[in-house]
């Protein structure tokens, strides 16, 4: 809560100015209830008598002098009073809602952005460890909770303390047996609220928990809706959603069941205070005299009477949105308060002989247990060569390559960048030298041109249109008839596998990198295409060093080097021809797909 208060502190004038206007709101309705006193009284049951009433009489006299006055004068003055403090009131009310309003959405809109920045700089792991589900609740529906709850504060705030002790010093001065009256009633109403919330609070926060698991489902259901469709598993995922589903459905439930008692306990006891009030005020009127009780002053009292009791709802709800948003800004602090596990160094600029170099590397994914993924790694690869990397699936190719833009730190051993340890480097400057091709091909909704130009923001058309040619990607690109302005649906759907691979070449091409990564990403190429696209890397990027990983002897045949990484380790390295002549799983490979219809030669 401290954190919200924090973040409250930049609104501080509009946070101070709501409550103060909640005043005036709460003054007038307070007023309310002693001008229909004078109505019912003076205007209709003494006939324009005003001289039992001191508020009538005064009014009357500032404003006609003094004298006898009709009954229709005396109603039409304090109704037309009671509309201008009804407007005064509603004024102050429209403002304090629209102050409280502004300083809770700016509240959430900076605790959005904060969470969003921090979701944004945290690594791979903790944002696999938070999950993508709970991550999207927590940035809307928990942060929308905590809005809701700096406006109730603010509004709220003040105004239930107002009306409860406002309306009972009200309730006194008119008859002090009225009083007596509400303190027969109150006990009743704590005690309720006490079993209310004290069960339904506990359950407030496995709510959001409900919710988070919600999201995971329809999330990973919409993401993987063609892969589902294909499966036909549209059944069990929808058992798997409506499990969840009816989970959140349950909880909520529960929370409101306990909650619905409160509505008619608080009737009943309202109800019950109003005929007593009645019944106390009857009596008095017939039985003793002179006590100033009337008609007018009774229904007062059981204005004020609803006013109190409505303030003790209206905290019941406080509570209720306290109990919600503590949930909530516990779990928005748990991204605030998490510190990236990557740490950005300071080292923008480096030269070097040796692009890219690993000593003694082992990794193991972050809370994994058993064997390393990758160990023993010792490479040197020098400026402007072409490595290649081949290896069986699973063998730890793509966690390899993913510890030179530091998606994860090494568990063991050294990666270097020009010879300076990557954890030295600025984190933007290490990734701005390096373009990496993803193994599974991420695009966004935009146009081809917006796409390409997540390389390089400011690339010219020529810049684009080049690194198109070089990827192969221009052919395609120009049989749309919008060119490099067609638009591609969310996630790149609208492009064929290959198509979407080329794109993200060419996105990476566009960023002219110093290192260029390229993990299986001519896999969904037929071969012709992908001879073309090694023939343009290949006197296009001169000066480029160049890391591709590939399944296929024949991608990484004219490399300048070829690791064969088995089992997380490198068996051996060195050229095609020195690989075949030493390599035993090289060999292998190679026949097996000499085998499969002599590929290599391609
Ligand atoms: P591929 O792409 O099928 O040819 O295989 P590689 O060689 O790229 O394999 P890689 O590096 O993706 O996976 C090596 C091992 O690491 C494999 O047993 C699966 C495991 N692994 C991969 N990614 C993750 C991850 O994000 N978290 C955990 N805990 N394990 C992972
Ligand atoms: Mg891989």
């Amino acid at each position: 809560m401290k954190r919200i208060f924090h973040y409250l502190k930049k609104y501080a004038f509009l946070a101070v100015l709501s409550p103060l206007l909640m005043i005036g709101e709460v003054f007038a309705d307070l007023c309310l209830p002693k001008l229909m006193t004078v109505i019912v009284d003076c205007g209709i049951a003494a006939g324009g008598d005003v001289s039992g009433s001191k508020l009538g009489s005064t009014v009357m006299r500032i404003l006609f002098g003094e004298g006898t006055y009709s009954s229709m004068q005396v109603i039409i003055t304090f109704g037309i009073l009671m509309l201008v403090v009804v407007l005064i009131g509603g004024f102050f009310g429209v403002m304090c809602a629209y102050c409280a309003a502004k300083a809770s959405q700016g509240v959430g809109d900076d605790l959005r952005r904060d969470a969003y920045a921090k979701v944004m700089s945290l690594s791979i792991e903790q944002t696999d460890k938070f999950t993508t589900g709970s991550l999207v609740t927590r940035m809307t529906n928990d942060v929308t909770m905590i809005i809701e709850f700096v406006e109730m504060l603010l509004r709220m705030l003040v105004r239930s303390p107002m009306f409860f002790i406002g309306g009972l010093i009200m309730l006194m001065t008119l008859d002090f047996s009225f009083g007596i009256v509400m303190l027969c009633a109150l006990p009743v109403m704590a005690l309720m609220l006490f079993f209310v919330l004290g069960r339904a609070i506990p359950i407030y926060s496995k709510i959001q928990l409900k919710l988070d698991r919600l999201n995971c489902v329809v999330q990973e259901n919409v993401t993987g809706a063609r892969v589902i469709k294909a499966y036909v598993k549209e059944d069990y995922e929808s058992k798997r959603f409506e499990a969840a589903n009816a989970d959140l459905r349950d909880t909520n439930v529960k929370v409101q069941r306990i909650m619905a008692v409160m509505h008619p306990v608080l009737t009943v006891v309202m109800n019950a205070a109003i005929i007593a009030v009645i019944y106390i005020g009857g009596w008095q009127i017939d039985n003793v005299g002179g006590t100033g009780m009337t008609a007018g002053t009774i229904m007062a009292a059981i204005t004020y009477i609803t006013q109190v009791l409505m303030s003790i709802m209206m905290v019941t709800m406080m509570f209720q949105s306290i109990s919600r948003a503590m949930a909530s800004v516990r779990r928005v602090n748990e991204v605030l308060d998490t510190d990236p596990v990557i740490v950005s160094g300071n080292v923008t600029k480096t030269e070097g002989e040796i692009a890219v170099s690993m000593s003694n590397v082992s990794f193991r994914y972050p809370e994994t247990t058993g064997r390393p993924v990758l160990h023993d790694i010792n490479i040197e690869i020098k400026k402007g060569e072409t490595f290649a990397i081949i290896g069986a699936t699973g063998s730890g190719k793509t966690s390899l390559v993913n510890l030179i833009p530091r998606f994860y730190d090494a568990t063991e051993g050294e990666v270097r960048i020009d010879g300076e340890p990557i954890a030295n480097y600025d984190l933007h400057a290490l990734r701005q030298k390096i373009a990496f091709v993803m193994q599974k091909s991420e695009l966004f909704s935009g146009t081809i041109a917006e796409n390409l130009r997540w390389g390089k923001e400011d690339a010219t058309d020529g810049e684009i249109k080049q690194a198109a040619r070089i990827a192969q990607a221009e052919d395609f690109v120009l049989s749309f008839n919008e060119g490099y302005d067609a638009y591609i649906a969310e996630k790149g759907a609208s492009l064929s596998g290959g198509q979407k691979q080329r794109m993200s070449i060419a996105r990476a091409l566009v960023r002219r990198p110093e290192i260029l990564i390229l993990d299986d990403a001519t896999s969904a190429l037929d071969l012709s295409t992908e001879g073309k696209l090694r023939a343009a890397l290949k006197t296009e990027l001169k000066g480029t060093t160049v890391i591709m990983i590939a399944q296929r002897i024949a991608s990484v045949k004219d490399a300048d080097r070829i690791a064969v990484i088995d089992h997380g380790t490198i068996k051996d390295c060195g050229s095609h021809e020195y690989l075949l002549e030493h390599s035993e799983t090289y060999r292998d490979i190679y026949s097996s797909q000499m085998k499969n219809g002599g590929v290599v030669n391609e």
